[in-house]
Formats: C-alpha cells, sequence, structure tokens
C-alpha cells in the first residue's frame, strides 16, 4: 500500500513548489495505527510512505534541512510521521517501505551534482538507518529544470548505499535494479508481460519515451535481467488526498488486481490520508469490500478435485460435476525463470472441445477474465516455451461482480 502525504495535502496539490511554508503541515489526528491495520486487514504485505515528495518538506525531522515537520506546528514539532509508521507497521506485523524523492524543488543546492548528491544520500542514510529494517525504497525518476541546470542523480552511489545499509530491501525504480515500474499509472501491466527485461532498454531512470515505456510494461524474454514489474496506481484520483476526490469501489479494485496480480505483477495501490492524517471511511470502505471479493472469487478453486492428465504440453482438467465459471487462473513456477510464452485454453462444455481463450505470458499468476462458461473439461495447450514450462495451478472461478452490479442496478 502506497501512502502519499505531505505538505501537498494541506495545499490541494500534487506538485509542491517547494516554498510551501511547514506552519502549514498539521495532521492533528494522524493515526498510522489505522494504515497499517487496515493495510493488514485489505491483505497488503507492506506500506511505502513518502518520506519526502518532490517539494523537498521531510516527513521525519531530518539533520540535513530546516524544511521538516520539526518546523510545522504537528505534535508541537517534536513529531515523526516516518517513526509513528515504522512503529504501527511493527505492531501490526506490515513492512515498511520509504519513497524519498530525489527530485527536490526546496533543497538550494539542487542542480549543482555532488553537493545535491552528499544532501541526499545524507537523507537516504537517515531513513534507511533509524528506522529498522526497510523492506522497499522507492526512486521517483522524475527530474526538475534549475537554474542550475539539470540535476545527473549518482545512480551506482544511490543504489550502493541502499545496499549496503539495508542489503535485503527491494529497489524500485523505472529500471530497477530489483524491481522495475510498469511503465503507466492506470493500474495495467501488459497482458504479455515478463518479469525478465534487457537492462539496456531501460538504463536509468526517468526516461519516459514511447519505446522505453513500451519496455516495461512488457518486459522481455530474452532480458538478461530478473526485474519483475511493480505496478503502482491510485485509488483515487490523484496521489495526495484532495477535499473533492473519492475512491474506487471494491469492484473496480478486483479490476486493478486481475490487471496487475493477474499479469504477473505486483500491485502497489495508494490510500492516502487526509489533512488530519487518517485515511476516509469510504476509502476504508473500499479496501475492505476489495479484501472480500478476492477472497469470494479467488479465495477458493472450483476445479478442486479435478482429474489431471498431463500429455506432452497438454493439460487436461475434469472436475467432478460441470462448473459454472467466467475466470481461469494459471500459475507458472517461476523458481527458474519465466518461460512460457504462447498457450490456448480450449474447453468442452458438453459438445466436444471449443476454443475458450489464448494468451502469451503467465509467470506467478496469469488471470483471464473469459465469458460465462460451463466446464465439463478445460484443457491448456503450451505452444511456446523458452525453457521448461512448469505449470503449477489451472483454476477456475465465478466472478459475480457483474450480477451484484445489475441486481443494485433493479434497486433504484
Ligand atoms: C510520480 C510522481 O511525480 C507523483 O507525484 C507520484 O509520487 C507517483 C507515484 O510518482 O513520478
Amino acid at each position: 500500500m502506497f501512502v502519499h502525504l505531505g505538505m501537498n495535502t494541506f495545499t490541494d496539490r500534487e506538485w509542491g513548489e517547494g516554498t510551501e511554508d511547514p506552519a502549514l503541515f498539521d495532521p492533528q489526528g494522524l493515526d498510522a495505527h489505522q494504515w497499517a491495520r487496515t493495510a493488514r486487514e485489505a491483505g497488503f504485505g507492506t506500506i511505502v510512505l513518502t518520506a519526502k515528495h518532490h517539494d523537498g518538506f521531510c516527513l521525519w525531522p531530518s539533520d540535513t534541512t530546516g524544511h521538516t515537520v520539526a518546523a510545522s506546528p504537528w505534535r508541537g514539532g517534536a513529531g515523526d510521521v516516518v517513526r509513528e509508521a515504522a512503529d504501527a507497521c511493527a505492531a501490526e506485523g506490515v513492512r515498511l517501505g520509504v519513497y524519498c524523492s530525489p527530485w527536490d524543488r526546496n533543497a538550494p543546492s539542487y542542480g549543482s551534482g555532488r553537493a545535491y548528491d552528499d544532501l541526499y544520500l545524507a537523507q537516504l542514510t537517515e531513513l534507511l538507518t533509524g528506522y529498522g529494517d526497510i523492506a522497499e525504497v522507492w526512486f521517483d525518476g522524475a527530474v526538475g529544470e534549475t537554474a542550475r541546470g539539470r540535476q545527473a542523480y549518482d545512480w551506482t552511489r544511490i543504489f550502493g548505499t541502499v545496499r549496503q545499509l539495508q542489503p535485503e530491501a527491494v529497489i524500485f525504480s523505472d529500471a530497477g535494479p530489483d524491481v522495475r515500474w510498469v511503465g503507466n499509472e492506470d493500474g495495467a501491466a501488459g497482458a504479455t508481460c515478463w518479469s525478465s527485461i534487457d537492462p539496456a532498454r531501460v538504463p536509468t531512470p526517468g526516461r519516459s519515451d514511447p519505446w522505453t515505456l513500451d519496455s516495461l510494461r512488457h518486459g522481455d524474454p530474452e532480458g538478461s535481467v530478473w526485474r519483475p514489474a511493480e505496478t503502482d496506481v491510485s485509488i483515487r484520483p490523484g496521489w495526495f488526498w484532495h477535499p473533492d476526490e473519492q475512491p474506487l469501489d471494491g469492484a473496480a479494485l478486483l479490476e486493478l488486481y486481475l490487471t496487475s496480480v493477474g499479469r504477473n505483477s505486483k500491485l502497489l495501490l495508494n490510500v492516502p490520508p487526509n489533512r488530519d492524517g487518517r485515511l476516509e471511511d469510504a476509502d476504508l470502505a473500499a479496501l475492505h469490500a476489495f479484501a472480500a471479493l478476492r477472497e469470494e472469487v479467488l479465495g477458493s478453486d472450483l476445479l478442486a478435485g479435478s482429474t489431471i492428465e498431463a500429455d506432452g504440453h497438454t493439460l487436461t482438467i475434469t472436475p467432478p460435476a460441470p462448473v459454472r465459471t467466467n475466470l481461469i487462473t494459471v500459475r507458472e513456477d517461476v523458481e527458474e525463470g519465466q518461460h512460457i510464452a504462447a498457450f490456448r485454453l480450449q474447453v468442452d462444455a458438453g459438445a466436444g472441445w471449443q476454443p475458450l481463450a489464448s494468451g502469451t505470458t503467465i509467470g506467478h499468476l496469469r488471470a483471464l477474465q473469459i465469458p460465462p462458461t460451463t466446464v465439463h473439461r478445460l484443457r491448456l495447450l503450451l505452444d511456446l516455451a523458452y525453457g521448461p514450462a512448469r505449470v503449477t495451478h489451472l483454476g477456475a472461478h465465478l466472478d459475480r461482480r457483474g450480477e451484484h452490479r445489475r441486481r443494485a442496478d433493479s434497486h433504484d
């Protein structure tokens, strides 16, 4: 779960200028336990907090600048949002990740090269040494122009510092090195999504030409590095909380799940706290509905108890009794790489084999939405693989979201 909180929460903006008065930051009811509890209840493993966004305001009392929570009225200037988030995550059994924007519109040294690199590394060091285990470090590739020029971030030093201080942390940036951006903020990985990628295609974070974005979305079966895609998307139109915006509902969140996790990606869903520092009731309701729907639709497999036959590159599955389904899930063992490159599904709905769906990649999970179908037998045919193909799961589910919506409409 991504948590965007900062100066923008109070100024109704998405990108601050860096000149905002710290006196504006005062989330009086800030309740990190509510964030962490909600994350746990809704099934998230990690919270990634915006410790510093592009406006440069630090949510922890950094020694590197005066532009921090220490200069705000919040908790009498003695507060530390990162500390409260770390404590709450530890109490709830959720991991903590940090977002610390390299682009800093407040730092006077930004654009000067080495002096800014040193400041940024000092900030990262505070975050990576003061708050226990950090599970993910999220690097935004945004670069701003200044009168002094364009800051060229020293990624070698930045990534090296994370490796040294938090060797287990997953490093996210457009270009990895551990997980890569999926190339859009719409909640959709490519229908073809390889966990491997050619590092030469996306050498550094912050490149937004269509060619790069396309490479990020799809990955590359012959890519030399394992760098799975992470799909970041917000529950609301903006990343930060705005008074006039509303969250997506549980059904829409399940759709995001199917087009991200269900396409071999990770999902990083942003849920922004309001000016009181709390997630709103509407967001909580949406997240709980999302979790309940995931359980209802994906929590069980209608093909459990089936007979399975494997013959060469074909897997045939016969349930004890015909099953009604509109969603098929497939999993591939990716322990030794992602290999499956083309597959077809066929169904016997009582009158012989018919084509049902086809696709390219599978990876850790592939969810295929299909027209409602009665399955007497289901067949998976693997047509192309770059290495040994190991299917570990073929499941069927009934997604009743459409029916729920139709019933709700008829009550109006
Ligand atoms: C982008 C930023 O510019 C947005 O404000 C947001 O933080 C998003 C997650 O990343 O690059």
